[in-house]
């Protein structure tokens, strides 16, 4: 699991006095961000919509001062705190309480009017307002988010297995297991699969700001080799200011190295044969074996062979080790 939540922190998030003591109202905003990109071409890879724009965090904050601003000074004194993303505070839950939408299967809110592609964030008070009735909807018997879902990461009871799903793979910092990589697909950040099957989802056209739109069309579809070389200086020019810009360049390297080992396209090998021998990031030279291992033509096989004769990081050894044996290469690996 990646991420550190426990019974303590969940009983936190259901408590906004953690947020503003003594706070009596949480006024909950869903704001739509659902925009459409180029299709991604051959060899580039899949990034989801919620990541493709400037970083919708600090949108969504500059919102939620204006709210909180307005009742302050109708108050005429602080009485709110905001939230959006990065607090303990159950996002979903609370919107769900206070009528926004219902949460569905795929475990997202889902508002009648927009779908599910909805940011939320929330205005806390000490002010005793009148609250919204919940919704009365559910799922009922759709199930396609749960059947679409390939690293089976939704149980198909309104919860998730977090460390399986494609998201946060794509954005864990240390190395993806190995037996979830071919699930992948051409993600290189986030996942949008679940939702994009979703039929309240599937209704709504895409009607959110043009500011949630890619902010190039290499964001939202970057050409894998070029991922795959990606450097700081470039990554922080490029992404610094997307959704993408807060694991560093080596998460993308290695999320485009497994793409581009799923894509199976022996045209990927020389590529993935350079970033073998060149790539710095131990954990990025072990995706890079793999993808050769899975694309598997005889040019790639005989990469992993070289390289298996000079890598020093036992870590990159072992995933050598593991695409050679795959592919009936153990006996030449170990006489090396
Ligand atoms: C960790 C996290 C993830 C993890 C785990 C996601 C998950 N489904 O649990 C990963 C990396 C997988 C992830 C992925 C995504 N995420 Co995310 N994520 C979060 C984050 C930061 C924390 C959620 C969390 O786990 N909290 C801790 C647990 C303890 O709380 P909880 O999940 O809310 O559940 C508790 C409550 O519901 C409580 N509870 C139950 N019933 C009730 C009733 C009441 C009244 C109360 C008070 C409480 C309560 O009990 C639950 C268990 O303890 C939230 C932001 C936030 N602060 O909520 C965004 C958030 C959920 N993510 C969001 C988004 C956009 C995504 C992605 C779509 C991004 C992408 N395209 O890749 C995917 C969707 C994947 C999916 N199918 O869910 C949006 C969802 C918007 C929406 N429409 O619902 C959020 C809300 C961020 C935001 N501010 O907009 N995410
Ligand atoms: S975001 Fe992708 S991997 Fe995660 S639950 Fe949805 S379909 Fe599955
Ligand atoms: S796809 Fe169906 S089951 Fe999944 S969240 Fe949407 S409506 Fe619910």
């Amino acid at each position: 699991m990646t991420w550190p939540y426990d019974e303590d922190y969940a009983a936190r998030s259901a408590a906004p006095d953690t947020l503003l003591s003594n706070a009596k109202t949480v006024l909950c905003v869903a704001v739509p961000y659902a925009t459409v990109a180029r299709r991604p071409e051959h060899g580039s890879g899949h990034v989801s919509n919620y990541a493709w724009s400037l970083d919708y965090h600090r949108r969504m904050r500059e919102l939620l001062n204006d709210i909180a601003r307005t009742i302050d000074d109708a108050a005429g004194e602080s009485v709110t705190a905001v939230a959006c993303d990065t607090k303990p505070i159950a996002e979903r839950a609370f919107a769900q309480a206070s009528g926004l939408g219902w949460i569905g299967k795929h475990t997202n809110l889902i508002s009648p009017e927009h779908g599910s592609f909805v940011f939320l964030g929330e205005v806390v008070t000490t002010l005793d307002l009148p609250v919204d009735p919940p919704l009365r909807k559910t799922c009922g018997q759709c199930s396609r988010c749960v059947d679409v879902c390939p690293t089976r990461a939704l149980r198909g009871d309104y919860t998730i297995d977090a460390a399986k799903c494609i998201s946060d793979l794509t954005q864990r910092t240390d190395g993806i297991p190995r037996a979830l990589r071919p699930l992948i697909g051409r993600w290189v950040w986030g996942c949008d699969l679940c939702q994009l099957v979703c039929p309240p989802t599937m209704r709504r056209s895409p009607n959110a700001a043009s500011s949630f739109a890619p902010l190039n069309a290499d964001v939202a579809a970057p050409n894998l080799e070029e991922l795959l070389r990606l450097r700081s200086s470039t990554y922080k020019r490029k992404y610094a200011a997307t959704g993408l810009g807060w694991r560093g360049a080596a998460v993308l390297r290695r999320n485009a190295a497994v793409a581009l080992g799923n894509g199976l396209d022996r045209a990927s090998v020389p590529a993935l044969t350079r970033a073998l021998e060149a790539e710095r990031h131990p954990m990025v030279r072990g995706h890079v074996a793999w993808a050769l291992g899975r694309i598997a033509s005889p040019a790639a096989l005989r990469a992993l062979r070289a390289r298996s004769g000079v890598e020093q990081d036992a870590k990159v050894r072992e995933e050598i080790a593991a695409a050679c044996e795959t592919n009936g290469l153990a006996q030449t690996f170990r006489q090396v």
